[in-house]
């Protein structure tokens, strides 16, 4: 297995990559854009750009998210460890710079040599999460440019009798999923996993609506430039000519769907042509174009997903300064 190596999944060689994902792009756009609530789909907020921006917010003080969920790693590594098995292979759904990860990762590598593979479809995030673990030997690293199931199963494929998977899904990016569609996903990363495997799953819990609303919205404006980079990107690889000055960022709580809407809102009658999707849309002024939902939870119904998708909850940490909990889950 060689360390601090990335392997990007894809059989078709690199240009041919590059083109494929371009298109995918487009066409995503193409159908994003031409529904009656526009949309476009979250996962293209993180590009090169869209990354940095995303580190920078998770460095605001008015985002408690990111800090909750390393605090609860680093308070409660041990404590974890004690539920998993030795011999762990530790695979990484969304790794970014595995900064949090470290504490936990720390702490296993001082029971066992660990193999950890990082999986995200950000080639930058990989490259901070390699120099993040370089000093430390005792961890092998395998990045894997890629999406989350693709990079699952090619990591579960290395798996050698004995050893037994930590799959680590913080972060609160399940909260990025609808809750129906989270549920789905979470029971395709059962179906990769056997009996005994188990799961990290960071959470963001249910708070007071102007703390949630501030950290979407934060005075310094690094939510909305990332908000507001996802038609940059598309004007930069698609070619468009969206005129980013005649766009803001809105953030708003649906206390039913317990969730924070970002949209991008057009402040004017205009009209935008984006070439590489083969589309012009013209957009009324206050029609807006929904970019990603961000739920979030309470602890009972975390549980009741462990069950639903095939998982036994075996522990919750949580912190109180910033609700947010880390669930440990085991494969049933
Ligand atoms: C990646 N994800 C968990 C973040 C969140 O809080 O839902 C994305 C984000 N969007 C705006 N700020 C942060």
């Amino acid at each position: 297995m060689p360390a601090f190596d990335a392997l990007k999944i894809d059989e078709r060689g690199p240009t041919q990559s590059a083109t494929s994902a371009r298109h995918e792009f487009a066409q995503a756009v193409w159908s994003g854009l031409t529904k009656p609530q526009r949309e476009l789909p979250s996962i293209y907020l993180y590009d090169e750009l869209g990354t940095a921006l995303f580190e920078a917010i998770t460095e605001l003080p008015e985002y408690g998210l990111a800090r909750a969920d390393e605090r609860l790693l680093r308070r409660y590594a041990q404590q974890i460890l004690e539920h998993l098995p030795p011999s762990l292979i530790v695979a990484e759904l969304g790794s970014g710079s595995g900064r949090k990860t470290r504490w936990l990762l720390e702490a296993l590598s001082r029971r066992d040599a660990l193999v950890y593979f990082p999986i995200d479809i950000s080639a930058s995030a990989l490259s901070k999460c390699r120099r993040e673990f370089a000093g430390m030997g005792s961890v092998s690293l395998v990045g894997l440019e890629t999406s989350y199931l693709e990079g699952l199963r090619a990591a579960i494929s290395t798996r050698r009798p004995g050893q037994t998977f930590l799959v680590l899904f913080l972060g609160s990016t399940v909260g990025n999923f609808e809750r129906p569609a989270a549920e789905k996903f979470l029971q395709e990363v059962r179906h990769c996993l056997a009996p005994g495997d188990s799961l990290l799953l960071g959470s963001d819990l249910e708070k007071p609506i102007e703390t949630m609303l501030l950290a979407y919205d934060d005075p310094l404006g690094v939510t909305a430039a990332f908000n507001l980079n996802l038609l940059a990107r598309i004007n930069r690889e698609l070619g468009g000519d969206f005129v980013l000055g005649q766009f803001s960022h809105q953030v708003r709580y649906d206390e039913r769907e317990r969730r924070i809407e970002m949209r991008l809102r057009s402040e004017r009658q205009q009209s935008v042509s984006i070439p590489a999707s083969e589309l012009t849309c013209t957009f009324r002024e206050g029609e807006t174009i929904w970019t990603e939902a961000c739920h979030k939870f309470c602890l009972e119904e975390i549980r009741k997903m462990a069950q639903n998708t095939g998982f036994v909850s075996v522990a919750q940490w949580v912190d109180h300064e910033w609700p947010f909990a880390e669930s440990l889950w085991i494969a049933a």
